[in-house]
């Protein structure tokens, strides 16, 4: 597992070079940023449960096959590990966002998620539906400007929409 700063160190160790300009300028960005990138963290950690719902009500409002008999998401048992799937899916995307990095996303989280679902027979194109759906509902929340010192979120939230892209594809 990286963050931003490892996987610099990481990249110019196998260089045997000292970190360049670039990427010097590249972390005093970060760090002159940071108190973003918490915030942004903070709020969709303290909103996961509303972020999972929405998603869910709106994914089996789309998909009501997914809650009907036969469906993947029938049972209560199979509706748990759903909402439950959804959050981990979002805790290691704010994992991700406070790292810098989806390395942490990427090893403990989507590395074979897809072939786990297909031998499970979890539709993977469903779950990512649902993931875009926490990808609106987190960037709704974390990027509302009411109560909060107002300043240029924009690459900030490109980068966390990156992360929710990156889990979606990674099974859909
Ligand atoms: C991944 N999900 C399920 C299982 C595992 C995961 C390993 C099998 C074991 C269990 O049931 O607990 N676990 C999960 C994950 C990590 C992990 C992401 C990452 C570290 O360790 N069904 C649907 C929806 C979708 C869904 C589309 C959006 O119809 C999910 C939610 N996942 C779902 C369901 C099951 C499951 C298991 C329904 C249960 C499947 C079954 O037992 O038949």
């Amino acid at each position: 597992m990286l963050d931003a700063y490892a996987k610099v160190v990481s990249q110019a160790d196998s260089r045997g070079e000292y970190l360049s300009a670039s990427q010097l300028d590249a972390l005093t960005a970060m760090v002159g940023e940071a108190n973003k990138r918490l915030d942004a963290v903070n709020r969709i950690t303290s909103n996961a449960s509303t972020i999972v719902a929405e998603a869910a009500r709106s994914l089996f409002g789309e998909q009501p096959q997914l809650i009907a008999p036969g469906g993947n998401a029938y049972t209560s048992r199979r509706m748990a590990a759903c909402l439950r799937d959804m959050e981990i899916i979002l805790r290691y995307v704010t994992y991700a966002t406070i790292a810098g990095d989806a390395s942490v996303l990427d090893d403990r989280c989507l590395n074979g998620l897809r072939e786990t679902y297909q031998a499970l027979g979890v539709p993977g194109t469903s779950v990512a539906v649902g993931v875009g759906k926490m990808k609106d509902a987190a960037i709704k929340i974390a990027n509302d400007p009411a109560g909060i010192t107002p300043g240029d979120c924009s690459s900030l939230m490109s980068e966390i929409s990156g992360y929710f892209d990156r889990a979606a594809t990674a099974v859909g």
